[in-house]
């Protein structure tokens, strides 16, 4: 089974991944996870974070010469910041620390549920780890889980459709990385992009933050991976699952989503078709790529939506834990808007969750096995 623990706090020394599952011989650029870790840290609307930061992996195991070879893969990323934190993150105690503590929990933030659950007096402790900069590594292993998935022809893109009220109003049938790295919302619709910025700007004025939807879509994907058969085998339920862990998330659509509940079945429904040339094939796509919880051979489409980060530069109200008097919430510093950021993490999730469900279906320790046996199910769902 293909699973991965991540470990590392926001300003700690650095962020660490362990994947376990990996089958051997996986080619693997470590430039091309770089490249996403850098599409992670983009996107207008970021923090001052971002300009200290630059996010590069390091393996330190289960890769050899370009290939990986079926040991667990040890992924590092180190936080440049962590210099100016070293005492603030020390993991020795540090005398007179008192004043620093965090008592003015934000709302929307993990700080008071998880000050509660874990008994701590001092919410650093709990929005070090909540913080979305452990995103970055899980973007490495993602991004090794896209190579695994390209040597089956499977590739995963993302793109930002809406920030705050901005939003595209045609649906993207093919999306171009190309024009979406162009974007600096990752938006490839021009009208659109222009008033997310202008939306942008609005929000840091008035010390406000944004939230938005982005897109992952995924093409290659044979008909035939997840199942009907057991609850925790429906690969729309997995893939959901994998993007509500994306810090922030609080909704997520597959195909048409929500707007199905309004429409009648038939407008609904794709009907299927069948060629020569193409095998069984759906004249439209509105269940974005899943009946029944199985991929059906057409391009996967899913959605999420993700909240305005919760540090407001001009805060809402809260309590201070300590007297319970009414305060103004903490003040971090924080991005007025993370969307495209998250709309890469979006596409390193859901590469791993599909990685994940194709080696299910498949098996194997080995890519040349694993290539094999997909050749026969391209040939099994062709006969069929
Ligand atoms: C982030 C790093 C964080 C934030 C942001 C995302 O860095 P810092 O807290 O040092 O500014 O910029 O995290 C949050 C918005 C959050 O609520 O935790 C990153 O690497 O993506």
């Amino acid at each position: 089974m293909l699973r991965y623990l991540t470990a590392g706090e926001s300003h700690g020394p650095c962020l660490t991944a362990i994947i376990e599952g990996l089958p051997a011989h996986v080619p693997i650029v470590t430039e091309e996870i770089n490249q996403m870790l850098c599409r992670r840290q983009g996107g207008y609307g970021r923090g001052g974070r971002m300009k200290i930061e630059k996010d590069k992996v390091e393996i330190t195991s289960g890769v050899r010469h370009g290939f990986t070879i079926g040991s667990p893969v040890t992924l590092k990323v180190a936080n440049k910041d962590w210099e100016n934190w070293s005492e603030i993150m020390s993991t020795d105690k540090v005398e007179e620390f008192q004043d620093k503590e965090i008592k003015r929990p934000r709302p929307g933030h993990a700080d008071l549920p998880g000050g509660i659950k874990y008994g701590h007096r001092d919410m650093r402790n709990v929005l070090e780890r909540s913080s979305a900069r452990e995103t970055a590594v899980r973007v490495a292993v993602g991004a090794m889980a896209k190579q695994l998935l390209n040597q089956l022809g499977i590739t995963v893109v993302s793109h930002v459709l809406q920030i705050g009220s901005a939003k595209v109003m045609q649906s993207v049938d093919a999306i171009r990385m190309d024009e979406v790295l162009a974007s600096p919302v990752y938006c490839t619709d021009l009208g659109a992009e222009r008033k997310m910025l202008a939306a942008i700007d609005a929000a840091k004025e008035q010390g406000d933050s944004l939230g938005g939807i982005f897109a992952v879509h995924v093409s290659g994907m044979p008909p035939g991976i997840g199942s009907h058969v057991h609850w925790d085998r429906r690969l729309d339920g997995r893939l959901a699952q994998a993007l509500m862990s994306l810090q922030a998330i609080k909704g997520v659509e597959v195909g048409l989503g929500f707007a199905a509940a309004a429409l009648p079945g038939s407008q609904v429904h794709d009907e299927i078709a069948y060629d020569k040339e193409h095998g069984y094939y759906r004249r439209t796509n509105r269940a974005g790529g899943l009946e029944g919880g199985i991929s059906n051979g057409e391009e996967l489409i899913i959605k999420a939506a993700m909240k305005p980060i919760p540090t407001l530069m001009k805060p809402l109200a809260s309590v201070n834990i300590e007297s319970k008097e009414t305060v103004m919430a903490d003040i971090e510093r924080s991005d007025v808007c993370a969307v495209p950021a998250a709309s890469v993490v979006g596409e390193a999730l859901v590469a791993f969750e599909l990685a994940k469900a194709v080696l299910e279906h498949f098996g194997g320790d080995n890519m040349a096995v694993i290539k094999g046996r997909w050749e026969q199910w391209e040939e099994y769902v062709e006969e069929y």
